[in-house]
């Protein structure tokens, strides 16, 4: 089979070549016609596909199970932080390229104090800030208020749902990373790159949580894995247990644009709870079939090679419980790695000397070392098959098939006009005349098909808007409902709030009992809602292919009768162009037509975002004006006596926080609702339409082009007859050495096409 790579870059040549010859075309007087334009903004679309588009691979799995030891076994060296803390770079992309080098991307002090502000929703209420100003970390004063705040949390503050929280820990690490980001962040996007000798100064970034922080994208750039291809990303994720919800849904965001999903299990834990919990996540939002396992064996954990086994067939049955059909590799990332380490090609890196010995002494486990490297040449065969199918029908089936639409319509078009040099006046005369009256019947063709999709597009827009404005109804949809009903029924009770309140006074309870909510809240999105929207979105899409696929038919019909009617006229005038079989049109390829347009849906982290909404004083006005009288009254540790008003208090603003909370959601899903259908549904509608469109009417493009462009061939007088003619011939030569050489690939695809890659 012939390498990926090497294809693309025939394709890229050959799409290099017809753009020469439109660009011929376009020059001469004569032959410039709006088809020629079309043509030539198509073959723009294809290079920067071919270049740009790539098949992403997401190394996932729950916290330490061998993500970051198997995305670097898989690049022949330590490049990615091993055993990388919680906050750290929540994906760390990789593409291949010849010289090794780090970008680092940070936020903006306006993505900063943005995220800042949210996580201080309810705590700026402070006794200290009170004027209601928007927290800015490049005040001082700001800085030193923060940081006395955050002091007065206690311990037990900072933790909810049993791990620190998220939104404490944001802030902590922020203030503490800022002398040092300082340098790196500014009010534009700024980057850093790091290369060669540098490189490794990225690891330190990465897992110092009070810089990671800051970043906002870290990308990589290495010697792609033999066989993988260049048209990669690989992406090591955090693990998908982190604490924070927000992390999670950013993950969820680059899963559904993943091809190819590799689970990363430790055999020194089996199948976890989280582990569960996070594949049942992915199976519901439709990604479950594009998951391969890796049962990451640590040799030292197990007595012997039947011992392993004995494990890694458990773990199969349990996880067959969980997704159907799983194909599980089992191996040792790590003794993968330190080979590689080890042999002569890893370049600057070596193994330490302790590793070494780690090496020798698994080494001697021959039984699962031999078995180990078994799994490990399948595991490899299997991903390297699966990504080259997937580059293949991704990148280069649609592309293929779109230039030789091209060309051969361009060939077309060439033929006609010197077959018409060729003739006497007279001739062309009666020529023109012919071919006028056909080319009136098919641009009436043309007309009706453009006049029936834009009213079937229109009719598609109407309901597909309904549908969105049914599923994301702020009374009656189940998105919001579902939200809102949760918020509802989250159980808080303020008597487990006494002994805070006495400790840390009313407003740091109120914050703390909000966190918890929120935080609670924020998972139920990633885990519950964020599914629905992208099985939503999936039926959307599904229902968009459904109607296009039906009109597609109906149109090629007609389409196919007037390619015919023309060839027929051709026949009569004694010019020769050569049938060309015709091909069946189906509703255009979705992800294609996205990657055309760069389309993609909204970001489910953003879902998370209705919290920016949540109005503190909306929450503290009824909540505690009314019972509490006095404002300083707030901040202080409530006394004995008052312990019961504050109680009862607390019970009312919780009651005030659920509503506010409501409301937000309420609003941000109606804004989000109109986005998704404007931004998203719509344009893509239209995207197809226009496509579909495309590639109806590329099929008679060469009789349908307006004459008087030809005729001005004929009426040209820079060039002589002879000269014109040359000119065409040569660009027909052109034309017909693309045509083979795309014949050829589309001959290779064919046998391709046995893979079955179900990307
Ligand atoms: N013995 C043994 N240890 C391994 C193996 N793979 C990984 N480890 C060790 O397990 C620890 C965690 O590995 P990582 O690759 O950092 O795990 P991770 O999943 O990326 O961890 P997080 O990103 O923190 O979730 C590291 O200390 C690795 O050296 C293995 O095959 N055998
Ligand atoms: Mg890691």
């Amino acid at each position: 089979m012939e390498h990926y790579d090497h294809i693309k870059n025939k394709l890229l040549d050959i799409n290099k070549e017809i753009r020469r010859t439109i660009q011929t075309a376009l020059s001469s007087d004569g032959l410039s016609a709006q088809s020629l334009e079309t043509w030539h903004s198509t073959t723009e679309r294809i290079q920067r596909q071919l270049t740009e588009e790539t098949i992403r691979i997401a190394v996932v799995g729950s916290i330490k199970s061998g993500k970051s030891t198997l995305t670097n076994f898989l690049f022949g060296g330590d490049y990615v932080k091993r055993g990388a803390g919680v906050v750290t770079s929540i994906i760390t992309k990789i593409r291949p390229g010849n010289d090794i080098k780090a970008k680092l991307e940070f936020k903006t002090w306006g993505d900063v104090n943005a995220e800042m502000n949210q996580a201080l929703v309810l705590f700026s209420s402070t006794e200290s800030n009170m004027n209601g100003e928007d927290f800015d970390i490049n005040r001082e004063q700001d800085r030193l208020r923060l940081k006395h705040d955050l002091s007065k949390l206690d311990a037990k503050q900072l933790i909810s749902d049993d791990a620190r929280d998220p939104n404490s820990v944001l802030l902590i690490e922020y203030l503490k990373g800022y002398e040092r980001a300082k340098a790196f962040v500014s009010f534009e996007r700024e980057t850093t790159l790091l290369e060669s000798g540098e490189f490794d100064k990225q690891k330190e970034f990465v897992s110092d949580e009070s810089l990671a922080v800051y970043l906002r994208d870290v990308s990589l750039t290495l010697k792609a894995p033999d066989g993988f291809g260049e048209n990669l990303e690989i992406a090591d994720c955090q693990g998908s247990d982190s604490p924070n919800p927000l992390h999670l849904a950013m993950i969820q965001d680059y899963l559904i644009q993943t091809h190819l999903i590799i689970y990363a299990l430790s055999s020194r834990t089996g199948l976890r709870q989280a582990d569960i919990k996070f594949l049942t996540l992915m199976k519901k939002m439709g990604l479950a079939k594009n998951i391969i396992f890796v049962f990451n064996c640590d040799f030292t954990e197990h007595e012997n090679l039947s011992d392993l086994k004995q494990l890694l067939a458990r773990t199969k049955n349990e996880l067959n419980m969980v997704v159907e059909s799983s194909r599980v590799f089992a191996f040792s990332a790590l003794y993968n790695l330190f080979g590689k380490l080890d042999s002569q090609d890893s370049g600057p890196q070596e193994l330490s000397r302790k590793d070494r010995l780690r090496l020798e002494q698994w080494c001697e486990e021959t039984d699962m070392v031999a078995f180990s490297d078994q799994e490990t040449t399948r595991f490899l065969d299997d991903v390297i098959q699966k990504v080259s199918v997937g580059q293949f029908n991704l990148l280069l089936e649609a592309n293929v098939e779109r230039l030789s639409n091209i060309a051969s319509g361009m060939k077309e078009w060439i033929r006609i006009s010197r077959d018409l040099l060729q003739k006497t006046a007279g001739e062309v005369q009666e020529a023109f005349a012919k071919m006028d009256k056909k080319r009136k019947a098919s641009n009436q063709i043309v007309a009706t098909i453009k006049d029936t999709l834009d009213g079937t597009t229109r009719k598609l827009k109407r309901y597909l808007g309904t549908e969105v404005d049914r599923c994301f109804d702020v009374k009656y949809g189940e998105i919001a409902q579902e939200i809102i009903r949760f918020i509802n029924a989250y159980n808080i009770s303020v008597r487990d709030y006494k002994n805070d309140l006495q400790n840390s006074g009313f407003l740091l309870t109120l914050y703390h009992i909000f966190q918890t909510l929120q935080q609670a809240t924020n998972r139920f999105i990633a885990e519950q809602i964020n599914p629905k929207i992208v099985q939503f979105i999936g039926q959307q899409e599904e229902e968009i292919k459904e109607m296009f696929q039906q009109v597609s038919g109906p149109y090629g019909l007609m389409i196919q009768d007037a390619v015919d009617q023309h060839h027929q006229t051709m026949e009569e005038l004694g010019i020769d162009v050569a049938k060309r079989p015709f091909k069946e049109i189906g509703c255009p390829d979705i992800p294609s037509v996205k990657s055309d347009i760069r389309l993609s849906m909204p970001h489910l982290a953003s879902t998370m975002q209705y919290s920016t909404r949540i109005k503190t004083e909306a929450i503290l006005k009824l909540g505690l004006y009314n019972t509490l009288k006095g404002i300083k009254k707030l901040f202080r540790r409530p006394a004995a006596e008052q312990l019961h008003s504050a109680m009862r208090s607390l019970e009312h603003s919780v009651r005030r926080i659920k509503e506010q909370m409501g409301e937000s959601i309420a609003e941000h899903f109606t804004d989000y609702k109109e986005n998704l259908k404007f931004q998203y549904v719509f344009t893509l509608v239209d995207a197809m339409s226009s496509r579909l469109y495309e590639n109806l009417t590329d099929q008679i493009k060469a009789f349908t082009g307006d004459l008087s462009n030809m005729k001005g061939l004929f009426e040209n007088e820079k060039k002589t007859k002879g000269e014109l003619s040359e000119e065409l011939l040569s660009m027909e030569r052109s034309l017909d050495s693309v045509m083979a050489r795309i014949k050829e690939i589309q001959e290779v695809a064919e046998e391709r096409r046995i893979g079955g890659y179900n990307g």
